[in-house]
């Protein structure tokens, strides 16, 4: 029989233990455990659609209300959601660091909701809309019927939520913290994200180059995977509250 051994290393324990600057990157596989679909696993909700063809402006531009009813929909989900084990270990994690940033893909708003404080929302938020050609931020939106696309108050133009689409630049100054913070990171954690989609997948990357160790956190194996200290097999929501109790518990040894 397995021994109920954990699926890290006892290294990622001790440097975690001792770690000064921790940075986090997370991706949508840390809320599955909270019922929202990610982007490219098989089955998710809106599965008929690759996500590079409805999270772009040009499928904005050519079906509005069908890419805002996708964002409305995604955002009761998560609304509904609650934060997983993940979520919360994460939080309780930043609290044992003297320096932690948690760089998230997410657009759900989950970390947040678990307490984590220092939070880098690299790809927007969906709460938020905005609207095309005024750029005023629009409030909550009402139900969007179908070929009734929501228009802004003010100018008419489409509200769009306020995400990073493909061809999209990241918000500059938040990437460039994100950036700067990998490069000082004594141990980088990347988690539940596929690592394909860039400039996000590039910051395990960095701090791996500039010396951090760095492990990822998925169900599988990842592209760049071979490229990092470690990767520990498995669900977030199982293994962060797992790397939590021992890095606790090492500190008490
Ligand atoms: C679990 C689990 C469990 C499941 N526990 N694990 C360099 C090379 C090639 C291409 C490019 C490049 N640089 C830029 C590009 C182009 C492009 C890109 O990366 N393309 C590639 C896909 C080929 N990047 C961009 O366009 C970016 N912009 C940019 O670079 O601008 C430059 C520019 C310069 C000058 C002028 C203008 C522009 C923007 C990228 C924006 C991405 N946006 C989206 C939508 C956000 C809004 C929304 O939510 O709708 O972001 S796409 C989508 O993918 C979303 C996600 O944040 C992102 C990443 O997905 P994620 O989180 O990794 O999810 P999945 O589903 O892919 O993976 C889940 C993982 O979890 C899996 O691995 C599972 O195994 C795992 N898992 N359950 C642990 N319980
Ligand atoms: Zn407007």
């Amino acid at each position: 029989m397995e021994s109920n051994a954990a699926p890290f290393s006892d290294t990622l324990v001790e440097r975690l233990a001792n770690a000064r600057r921790v940075g986090v990157l997370t991706g949508a596989g840390v809320s599955a455990e909270s019922g929202i679909s990610t982007f490219r696993d098989a089955g998710g909700l809106w599965s008929k659609f690759k996500p590079g063809e409805l999270a772009n402006v040009e499928a904005f531009l050519n079906n509005p209300d069908l890419v805002q009813r996708w964002y409305q929909e995604r955002r009761q989900i998560s609304g509904a959601a609650q934060p997983n084990p993940g979520h919360y270990a994460l939080a309780a994690l930043e609290k044992e660091i003297p320096e932690f940033v948690l760089v998230t893909q997410n657009v759900d708003g989950l970390h947040a909701r678990a307490g984590s404080q220092t939070i880098i929302e690299l790809h927007g938020n969906i709460e938020r809309n905005y609207c095309i050609d005024c750029l005023k931020s629009v409030a909550a939106l009402d139900e969007i019927k179908e070929g009734q696309p929501a228009v802004c108050e003010n100018c008419g133009g489409f509200v769009r939520p306020d995400v990073v689409w493909f061809g999209e630049r990241l918000p500059a100054t938040l990437l460039e913290t994100a950036m700067g913070f990998a490069t000082r990171a004594d141990v980088f954690l990347s988690v539940g994200t596929s690592s394909v989609v860039y400039p996000a997948a590039e910051l395990p990357l960095i701090a791996r180059d500039y010396g951090a160790y760095v492990a990822e956190i998925n169900r599988e194996k990842t592209e760049i995977g071979h490229m990092l200290n470690e990767t520990v097999l498995g669900s977030s929501g199982i293994v962060l509250p797992q790397l939590l109790e021992a890095v606790i518990s090492l500190r008490k040894s």
